[in-house]
């Protein structure tokens, strides 16, 4: 009988320290299991006179069932305990905002030039490419450029080769002389595209995006040329912005001129950023020279024409602003996510 009692002592000292489901299985294997303690107290039973053993058995009955009850209420415990820092340890505050994915966009660049485009495409014009490496032929002489002239020069022109004549084109101009030896006039173009020039400082780049507009057809007069340019300026500047003609020489127009915009900033006034002159010059035009519509097979006689070139690089600095043109190609995203 003391054996009993000292068994569920012992058993309950146990049980209060075991913490993990392994410990509750080691101590269930000590006490119920073939060789354990209480299944030892059962054996005892036969060894015991008559008299003794239904009273003896009902304590070892007892001693049986109070520790399977309180082995299964330490099992629920503990897996209601370890189960509880699970859901601790997982915890989650579904009431946080969330990490906010930033959106990329398109450069500044290629905005402007689709706009550019754009003003043209409503217009009626065609765009076309052509190569970026040219010749001279169609960089320069088909142009009327004479053999002195200084853009030939090795200073200002990247050459691929000075033997076979083979450049990296330093305008658009091409791709128009190009579509003209290919098709009859009356034509309407534009020919947008990376160009190459040996310049590098705050206004001017190495690689640079140029568009290039060419109209060829009857009666075409400098009249066509300043509606378009001013139909252009305001599309891209604004409603209020005014546009003027500066006679200019390029050797593939006559007469030919530059093109200025009224400063954005003054209103026409001068300040600091037009140079206090009211004006901004934004590209380069021209009716085409009668010796490069003989050059491509169009009689000069029967075809007048106007063309005009612009850097987009320098529309995007004047539309937004922007003081130094090595920053479009430097990329820092603190710079391009400010468009
Ligand atoms: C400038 C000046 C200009 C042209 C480009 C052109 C093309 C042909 C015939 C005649 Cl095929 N002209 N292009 C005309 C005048 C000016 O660009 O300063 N561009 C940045």
């Amino acid at each position: 009988m003391d054996e009993i009692e000292r068994t569920l002592e012992e058993f309950e000292h146990e049980i209060e320290n075991a913490d993990n489901l392994e410990a509750i299985k080691v101590i269930r294997v000590k006490y119920l299991g073939k060789k354990g303690k209480v299944t030892a107290l059962m054996r005892h039973l036969k060894d015991l006179p008559k008299e003794e053993k239904p009273i003896f058995g009902q304590k070892v009955n007892k001693l049986k069932n109070s520790i399977e009850e309180i082995l299964e209420k330490k099992h629920e415990e503990i897996i209601f305990k370890e189960k509880e820092s699970k859901f601790e340890k997982e915890r989650l505050d579904v009431t946080l905002p969330g990490a906010r994915k930033t959106l990329g966009h398109r450069h500044l660049i290629s905005r402007v030039l689709q706009e550019i485009e754009d003003v043209f495409l409503t217009l009626g014009y065609e765009i076309v490419e052509g190569p970026e490496i040219e010749t001279e032929y169609y960089n320069f002489d088909a142009l009327n450029t004479p053999e002195w002239h200084p853009a030939r020069d090795l200073h200002d022109t990247f050459y691929i080769s000075t033997k076979d004549g083979t450049l990296l084109r330093s305008h658009t101009s091409p791709v128009q002389v190009r579509t003209m030896k290919k098709s009859k006039p009356p034509i309407k173009i534009i020919a947008p595209g990376k160009v190459y020039r040996k310049d590098y400082d705050v206004t001017h780049l190495p690689m640079f995006h140029q568009v290039e507009g060419l109209v060829v057809g009857k009666g075409i007069s400098v009249a066509h040329l300043k509606g378009t340019l001013d139909y252009f300026v305001r599309s891209i500047f604004g409603p209020g912005r005014k546009t003027r003609l500066v006679p200019s020489f390029f050797p593939f127009t006559e007469p030919s001129f530059e093109v200025y915009v009224s400063c954005g900033i003054c209103g026409g006034k001068g300040c600091k950023s037009c140079g206090f002159t009211g004006w901004l010059e934004i590209m380069g035009a021209g009716m085409v020279d009668p010796n490069v519509f003989e050059e491509v097979g169009y009689d000069p006689e029967e075809w007048t024409g106007f063309a005009f070139g612009m850097g987009v690089e320098r529309i995007a600095m004047l539309k937004y602003n922007v003081d130094d043109i090595r920053l479009f190609p430097r990329n820092d995203v603190r710079f391009l996510e400010q468009f």
